[in-house]
Formats: C-alpha cells, structure tokens, sequence
C-alpha cells in the first residue's frame, strides 16, 4: 500500500484546519474566522484501501513576539521535517503575496511543495488570473491546484497530487486511529473555538484552557476546565454580567462536544487570571504548550 506523511503549512487564516477536516470528513482542528486559531500540530489520518495518509494540520507561519506564538511557529516548523509532500495553503481572496513569498522563501525541506490555492469560491476571475501569474512565474516548479475547502472542491486532485509521491510501505496507524490528540484535548479546543467565537478583539487570543479533571462514568463524560486570562478586566468580560457569558460559552461548548461524541456531557468552566502567561515558558508548558511532541 502507499502511505506517507502531509504537512500542511501557510499563513495564519488561510484555511488549513477547514481543509484537514474536510479531507478526512471529519472534524479534528477547530475553524474559526480569526487568525492563530491554531496552536497545536493536529494529526489526522486518512485511510482508503492500499492508501495511508497522515495529514498535519499546523499552526499558521507567523513570528509573534511573545514565547507563545514563536513556540506555535516551531511547531509548525518542526512538522515539516521528514514529511513526504508539504502542502502550502494561500488565501486566494488576498492580495499580498508578499507574505505569502516570504515564507516560502524560509520554508528549508526536501519535501516536494504543493501550492494549493484556496477559497476559489470567494474570489473574482481577473484576481485569481493575477494570483496564478504572480506564482506561476515565480515558482514554475511547483504544482499548483486550486481548491476551496470549504465547499470540497479539488480534495480529489490534492489526494491524486499526494499519492504520487508516496511509496509502498506498511501503515503507520491502525484503522480505526484518526488524530493523534485524545478527548481531554479535544475539549479543550471545543471551549477555545467558543471563545474566539462569542469573544472580540484579542481577549481570546490571550486566552489558554487547562482541562482540570476529565472523567468517563455513568454513561457519560464529566469535564472540568480552566479558562486562564491574562488581565483582570479580561477574565470580568469572559464571566459576563451575572455570569451570562461564561454560561453561554460553556453551553455552547457542551452542545458541540456532545454532538461530536454522541454521548452525555457535563462541563464547567471557571476563569483565572494569570498575568504573562504567554511570555512564561513554565505556565506554557503547563498548559501543554511547547512540548516536543506538540
Ligand atoms: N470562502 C471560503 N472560506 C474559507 C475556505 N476555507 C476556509 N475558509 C474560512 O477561513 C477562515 C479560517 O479558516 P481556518 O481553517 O481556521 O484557517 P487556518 O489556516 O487553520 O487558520 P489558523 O489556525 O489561524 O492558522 C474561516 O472563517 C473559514 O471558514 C474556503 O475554501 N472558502
Ligand atoms: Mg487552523
């Protein structure tokens, strides 16, 4: 059978967690329409008969000066060495390839690169006729597939462009694997697609989950969780007037993982302050940021 490994790299927003979801049917990265949505490398597995592919979802390229986005950086970094094809994703809606080249430019890997441009469905004819001559000249090499993940379109040429670059070889996940991450995780990202989602500006940005307590019992799943802000007035806006916010969240939250896991979920959430948490490598690793395996 053919198997090998996929990272998907870009810029932050341009739709990598959209697309590893829609190409395994399933969702194992949260989407949301902010950037650095993403924090973690995201394994998921797709497998068809005679075929093994493990897709990496990453965080998107972007040097941030606090500890926690340049560990977000390494680890998308780290998930392009000894992969069998990268998959570099560009927001076609933009208009500034500059970035777009720069990163390229910095990405060092033997890898073959697949550009693929997404969100064809949002954008006009004549930008995505500037787009392809921008690229198309400066890097004639590389191929090149259109695509919006959102609607499914091109999954099948990504698939067909990978697979000729795999070798025969044994899985590397039994069948019934599709992510690396575990259900504690899992929670974790549901409650902070929840606060990018009902929360503005950079407050969720500066905001980091701890699963405190994750338990299976009784036919159903009982979770504990610690939101963990960085300012005082941050952590009064994410508890809400009369703790309206903080309930919206986690109702919300527990409504997507049940759905997810078919299964009873209680969930409560409690809000913390913990000032500099970002720039503070041992409160980051605390909160599983930065770990080698990451
Ligand atoms: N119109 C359109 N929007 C898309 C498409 N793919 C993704 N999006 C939207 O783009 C936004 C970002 O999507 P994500 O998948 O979270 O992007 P990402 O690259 O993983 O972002 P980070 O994790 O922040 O690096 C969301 O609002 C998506 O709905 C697409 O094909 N078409
Ligand atoms: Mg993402």
């Amino acid at each position: 059978m053919k198997v090998g490994f996929v990272s998907i790299l870009g810029l932050p927003n341009v739709g990598k967690s959209t697309l590893i979801n829609a190409i395994l049917s399933k969702k194992v990265s949260i989407v949301t329409s902010k950037s650095q949505t993403t924090r973690d490398a995201i394994m998921g597995v797709y497998n068809e008969k005679d075929l093994q592919i493990v897709y990496i979802d990453t965080p998107g390229l972007f040097p941030g000066d606090e500890a926690l986005y340049q560990m977000m950086e390494k680890s998308a970094r780290r998930s392009m060495s000894g992969v069998d094809v990268i998959l570099y994703v560009i927001d076609s809606t933009s208009k500034n390839y500059s970035k777009d080249d720069e990163t390229l430019a910095s990405i060092k890997s033997d890898a073959p690169i697949i550009l693929l441009f997404n969100k064809i469905d949002d954008v006009r004819v004549e930008q995505m006729e500037a787009l392809l001559a921008h690229y198309n000249e400066k890097y004639p090499n590389y191929e090149k597939i259109q695509i919006s993940a959102k609607t499914n379109f091109g999954l099948k040429d990504i698939k067909n462009a990978v697979v000729a670059h795999l070798s025969e070889g044994l899985p590397y996940y039994p069948e019934d694997v599709i992510t690396d991450k575990d259900k504690p995780f899992m929670a974790k990202e549901a409650i902070r697609e929840e606060l990018l989602r009902f929360l503005k500006d950079e407050i969720p940005h500066e905001c980091a989950v701890e699963i405190t307590s994750y338990e299976e019992k009784d036919g159903g799943i009982f979770i504990k969780a610690t939101i963990v802000a960085e300012k005082e007035g941050h952590k009064a806006i994410i508890i809400g007037k009369g703790g309206d916010m903080i309930k919206k969240i986690s109702m919300s939250t527990r409504h997507n993982l049940e759905k997810m896991w078919q299964s009873h979920v209680t969930l409560i959430c409690r809000v913390e302050c913990v000032p500099g948490w970002r720039n503070d490598p041992r409160k980051l690793q605390k909160l599983g940021y930065g770990r080698e395996d990451n």
